[in-house]
């Protein structure tokens, strides 16, 4: 049987030390999720770095480590701190990250980043092709790992290679501004599939193509020689049951027993049951727009002093590049804004803004997604953003309404949110009036149709897809060449 194999920057596990032995906690992300449902029933392995870097640990306490990591079908890519440093803070993180998020202003064009971007995509790869067999597929994920397909493919190209990009793929204009466009390029053309998480996502990424090396394209096919690519659509979803599961459970958890943070979250409901609070969860990424957001919510208690006392903004920035200066002096301004808004609002009994700077337990998430009444989602850029459809999954209640900017992925599937543009802050300040005051039936009949529609395409269902399309295009090329 062909066997599948993942191919991500990082495993789907984090490695520990307790007394002296390494010990490896499963990650609880969407993609983890989505891809140990795929793997491990095509019998691959999943190649990745475990976030431990190579020079930093002893040779035996590396092989301890690869070894527990291989029991779990991972097999382990090795990178020294510098490798780190240059490939992922540098080439990742400060060119490709900002440039696809539209902050050309941000980008950093050094070619050590690039030069370490290339040789720790090689690396990647060559511990593939160690692992992989003739026939086999292998699926590539993000922005890390756009050299891969081309490099596996190139050695083996009976390979049947799927890439997905979990970001945006910016404009063509945007695109170009890169040095190395075209290295990137031709790396993700290696690849038989490609999916993004939006048709426009696409069709940037086929204008690009296009314009940089003139290839024939009909519709979403890439003709190559004798190849044929195909470029594809994935809106990622989100395990839905596991939110709606969780939430149903703290609903049934006597008061009691609940955690801390619901127990604090009731007493503010009983000082006045007419209160509402509204929520905020993402990375402290400047692509998140986490200060348009605050500067609307304070305008919103500027112009609405009858909201004063009323209405609790719970902003949950997860750290996150604390190296790189642009997330330092972003954790300023967010932190000046914030104590900005409640030195001018707040009073003894009144905190405007509840400001968490940390990760917070998947509860404890799912307990801030089901009180809040409001989602207050305005990203500048976002690839998809899943915190949009976790709120709307955790809604067990049926209410809740959802503000979401017109740059997120996830706008495509979310209709029903109230949508804004997140450069607007008039705009964004009329949406929160808005939702605050939207009636129950309203809210239930948007959020009705939000949550049909994510229960049906959720992460297993989006794996499963991708894999299908891989499989026949993989048809598709060789009835091609039958011909
Ligand atoms: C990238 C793209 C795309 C957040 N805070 C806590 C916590 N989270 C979890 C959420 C959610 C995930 O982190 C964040 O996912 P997003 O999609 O919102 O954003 P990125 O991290 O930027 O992800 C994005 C995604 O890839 C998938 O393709 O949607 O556009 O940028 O799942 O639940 N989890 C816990 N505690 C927290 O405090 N446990």
């Amino acid at each position: 049987m062909k066997k599948l194999h993942i191919v991500s920057n990082r495993l789907p596990y984090s490695v520990d030390f307790v007394d002296g032995s390494p010990l490896l906690t499963p990650s609880v992300g969407g993609l983890a999720t989505g891809m140990n449902s795929v793997y491990k029933e095509y019998n691959g392995n999943w190649i990745g770095w475990p976030g431990v870097a190579s020079d930093s640990q002893s040779p035996a306490d590396l092989a301890r480590i690869d070894a527990l990591l291989e029991k779990e079908g991972c097999v382990s890519v090795h990178l020294s701190n510098h490798e780190v440093e240059e490939f992922y803070e540098g080439f990742c993180n400060n060119t490709i990250w900002p440039l696809f998020h539209y902050f050309a202003q941000y980008v950093d064009f050094h070619a050590e980043f690039w030069d370490a971007y290339v040789k720790v995509n090689q690396i990647f790869a060559h511990k593939t092709l160690e692992v992989i067999d003739d026939g086999d597929y292998v699926w590539v994920h993000d922005y890390q790992l756009m050299l891969v397909p081309e490099m596996i493919k190139s050695k083996k190209p009976n390979i049947t290679i799927g890439y997905f990009l979990h970001i945006p793929f910016p404009s063509y204009e945007v695109f170009r501004i890169l040095p190395w466009r075209d290295e990137l390029l031709k790396g993700l053309l290696g690849a038989d599939l490609i999916g993004f998480h939006t048709y426009d996502y696409e069709r940037h990424f086929l204008s690009s193509v296009r314009r940089l090396f003139g290839y024939e394209i009909t519709f979403n096919e890439i003709h190559i020689d004798d190849r044929i690519i195909l470029a594809d659509a994935f809106p990622m979803g989100i395990d839905y049951k596991k939110f709606e599961d969780a939430a149903i459970k703290i609903n049934q958890t006597p008061l009691k027993e609940r955690s801390e943070v619901h127990r604090e979250l009731e007493k503010y409901f009983l000082m006045d049951p007419d209160r509402k609070l509204v929520l905020s969860i993402d990375r402290l990424d400047y692509s998140k727009g986490i200060p348009n957001r605050l500067r609307a919510f304070g305008r919103f208690l500027e112009n609405h002093p009858e909201y004063r006392g009323k209405v609790t903004l719970i902003l949950l920035s997860v750290p996150s590049r604390n190296n790189v200066i642009h997330y330092q002096r972003l954790r300023s301004e967010v932190e000046e804004l914030v104590g900005s808004i409640n030195g001018l609002y707040g009073n003894i009994n009144y905190t405007p803004v509840w400001y968490f700077y940390r990760t917070m337990p998947f509860q404890n998430l799912v307990e801030l997604y089901s009180m809040c009444d409001v989602a207050l989602i305005t990203p500048v850029r976002d690839g998809m953003n899943l915190v949009a459809k976790e709120y709307v999954a955790s809604r067990i209640n049926k209410t809740g309404v959802m503000v979401l900017s017109e740059m997120a992925g996830v706008v495509k599937e979310m209709g029903e949110a109230i949508i804004i543009n997140p450069n607007d802050e008039n705009q964004t300040e009329k949406a929160i009036l808005q939702a605050l005051e939207m009636p129950v039936d309203e809210q239930r009949k948007r959020l009705a149709t939000m949550q049909e529609r994510l229960k049906r395409y959720d992460v297993f269902k989006w794996a499963k897809e991708f894999v299908g399309s891989l499989q026949r295009v993989n048809k598709i090329q060789k009835d091609f060449l039958a011909k």
